[in-house]
């Protein structure tokens, strides 16, 4: 039974109250539905599995319509089902975008239905969740009327799992999921995880790294010799892929690949692999004609090229969009895509210029099965970055935006951290590339290429995500990628009720600690003004990015004896030109830039005041210690759970939020000690230490 090995995560279907029990019987312990396609097959398994759990009992599965039966639920399309056709608009449903549903509650011949239906089977997987979703949450369904499309097209996890070794880089939740040596042999656990990605609408998935060599370093996720990623793309590897792929179609997930841009000297011996040789250019169509024999609704492949040790074009002295145009081609004929990463920097002073220095100019040159792939901000996954300047600057390209799930600089897996509102930060902030009111969120949504992509969080961890309530990341990245529009408490106040029940106290307390848990972690990780990188991040055996460490890399906080942040103005290293000019004058000037980001774009006296006169030295030691009494109280909400959450989540949480504790604590001592050495001024409070070595505060060793 999976779930004794690991989680059921949102999708625990408890039994729902007295309230709805009897109209939820009537309309759904009877389910007439369509049979044929893999997908279908998916919707009648999870229609055994949901309804058994919130009824209490075992659907009935009609390939009729049950004439007998007072009610039923009927999922399928209106081609092959009458009955269907009869109850909702065919021109509406024909006209649903790919994944979008229609659910109406509708009387058939006397009989009290819902119907659930759409355009293409993996609309019916959506739906049939999205109805089980509304029933798990307590919803009436007497009178349902319901159409939902996917606001972005592709809505994809990318894994930075390496195959065969099965580590996960930034991962925190134990061992790849995917077992490589085992396959084509499948497990039980691929088509949970399937589930939990297709019941918040992710419609892609990309098995392996985006690093598909061993990097220089040898970092703590080292890749080892043998088999890497990039021997995905050989036979036997394509083999292996074909059979996850199997798994993932029934829930309309495609599968992709991360691979090595020199794919074919790595695997062929070639002794060039420069985009424009004709040589390279057959190798890859052969290759992408074997990739589409093996699975022939493969998605693409994903590229980090020239960044961090990978290769690229670079390499042959040619551009990004030369590079990428290459493996462009070789799709095209099979509807494949390049996700081409736009992670790119190097030697630079101010490492935010990078990307938009490198990309810009590139703009329109990219073939149109491309998609640029542009993390949220300018640096790297920081607790709080502005937004990156590319969205505002590519309107001839198709972009995705890149978040991460995994809390590679948020805690990892011991501190609790929701990232929801700092994604719903990115998606609505305004570019102002079509004026004003254009936010992130639609430069991406609509377009055919564009879309949202997560860096994966899973793991072999009975938790999948290393800590319970980061279950809720994964939950949240589904839901704002298929609607960038729903609210966070919307999204929470779901998540909870999924995994935990409905009982008020607990859905309130839960979406409570949720909603504080990202400001708190700002707070005590950075100072709450804008700076960044004050985590551990030295020689690459220790590149921990966990414990706090702000003398390890000065030069991404500016800090020295006259103040702190980078000048990132006009004047300075000119990033906040990037932006449209409207955003460029607010962020320019110290006085109009939002407090949060302030030490991002300037580098101030410390005794700089801020607009209700406190000085910027003094804000931040009490942000810091502010973080630390917030996860201190988030700690003792979470106590009072102790006897309505079951005992092995609440053991888990609660031992995480003391460690979680010990740390933040951690955090704040190391970085108010160091502002106090730099800038000499004591925190008017007298909570500061006042002598304390500017020190590299090594990682912990366990
Ligand atoms: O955030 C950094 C990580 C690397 C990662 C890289 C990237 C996959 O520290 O581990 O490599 O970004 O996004 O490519």
């Amino acid at each position: 039974m999976p779930s004794e090995a690991y989680d059921d995560c949102w999708l625990r279907y408890e039994p729902v109250g007295d309230e709805h029990h009897d109209s939820y019987r009537t309309r759904c312990a009877n389910v007439y539905a369509s049979v044929g396609s893999p997908e279908l097959s998916a919707v009648r398994d999870e229609l055994r599995r949901g309804i058994s759990g919130l009824l209490g009992r075992e659907p009935h599965l009609w390939q009729h319509p049950p004439r007998s039966a007072a009610g039923f639920l009927a999922v399928g399309t209106p081609e092959e089902m009458a009955m269907i056709a009869d109850s909702v608009s065919i021109d509406r449903v024909a006209a649903l975008d790919d994944g979008g549903f229609r659910i109406r509650s509708v009387e058939w011949e006397g009989a009290d239905c819902v119907v659930v239906t759409a355009s293409t089977d993996r609309g019916l997987v959506y739906g049939t969740f999205h109805l089980l979703r509304l029933m798990t949450n307590g919803c009436p369904i007497d009178d349902l009327d319901v159409t939902e499309e996917p606001a972005n097209h592709e809505r994809v996890i990318d894994h930075w799992d390496n195959p065969f070794r099965r580590s996960v880089e930034r991962g925190y939740a134990g061992p790849s999921i995917f077992d490589w040596e085992r396959l084509p042999n499948l497990r039980e656990r691929y088509v949970d995880y399937a589930r939990l990605l297709a019941s918040v609408g992710i419609n892609g998935v990309v098995f392996n790294n985006v690093n598909t060599k061993i990097p220089d370093r040898a970092s703590a996720n080292e890749f080892v010799s043998g088999k890497a990623g990039w021997q995905l793309l050989t036979e036997d590897g394509l083999e292996r892929v074909a059979a996850l792929a199997s798994v993932f179609r029934r829930y309309g997930v495609r599968p992709y690949l991360s691979v090595n841009y020199a794919a074919p000297m790595l695997i062929d011996d070639y002794d060039t692999a420069d985009p424009l040789d004709p040589d390279v250019e057959e190798w890859w169509e052969r290759k992408a004609e074997e990739v589409y024999d093996a699975i022939p609704d493969f998605g693409g492949f994903l590229v980090k090229a020239d960044s961090e040790g990978q290769n690229g074009p670079y390499d042959y002295g040619r551009t990004h969009a030369e590079g990428a145009n290459l493996l462009a081609r070789a799709l095209a004929p099979h509807g494949g895509r390049v996700w081409w990463r736009a992670f790119v920097y190097a030697d630079h002073d101010d490492r935010a210029v990078q990307a938009y220095e490198t990309f810009e100019p590139l703009n329109g040159e990219f073939h149109d099965n491309v998609t640029l792939q542009v993390k949220n901000g300018p640096v790297d996954f920081q607790p709080r970055e502005p937004v990156s300047t590319l969205f505002g600057a590519m309107d001839e390209t198709d972009l995705a935006c890149e978040l991460q799930v995994t809390q590679e600089y948020t805690g990892q897996g011991v501190h609790t951290c929701y990232l929801v509102p700092q994604w719903k930060e990115v998606l609505d902030f305004d570019t102002h590339v079509g004026g004003e009111g254009s936010p992130t969120k639609n430069v991406f949504s609509g377009s055919e290429g564009a879309g949202i992509a997560g860096v994966g969080v899973v793991g072999e961890d009975p938790t999948w995500t290393g800590n319970y309530l980061s279950q809720a990341n994964l939950y949240g990245f589904g839901r704002l990628a298929w609607n960038p529009d729903l609210d966070t408490e919307t999204i929470t106040d779901e998540w909870v009720r999924g995994t935990f029940g409905g009982d008020p106290a607990v859905v309130d307390t839960i979406s409570g600690i949720l909603h504080d848990s990202w400001p708190a972690t700002i707070d005590y990780e950075t100072g709450g003004l804008g700076l960044i990188h004050m985590m551990y991040n030295g020689e690459a055996r220790l590149e921990n990015h966990y414990d706090p460490s702000p003398a390890a890399w000065p030069g991404y906080h500016g800090t020295s004896e006259d103040g702190i942040g980078i000048d990132r103005t006009s004047g300075g290293s000119g990033y906040v030109d990037q932006y449209y000019e409207l955003v460029a004058e607010i962020y320019d000037d110290p006085e109009t830039c939002p407090e949060e980001l302030l030490l991002f774009f300037h580098h101030l006296p410390w005794e700089y005041e801020l607009t209700d006169g406190t000085t910027v030295v003094q804000r931040l030691y009490d942000n810091c210690f502010s973080g630390v009494e917030m996860v201190r109280d988030l700690r003792e909400r979470w106590r009072a759970l102790a006897d309505t959450v079951d005992d092995r989540r609440y053991r888990h949480v609660a031992e995480r939020l003391d460690e979680q504790v010990v740390q933040a604590e951690r955090w704040r001592d190391t970085l108010v000690a160091f502002f106090y050495e730099h800038s000499g001024i004591p925190d008017e409070h007298g909570r500061v230490p006042l002598a304390e070595p500017n020190r590299v505060v090594p990682p912990r060793e366990d």
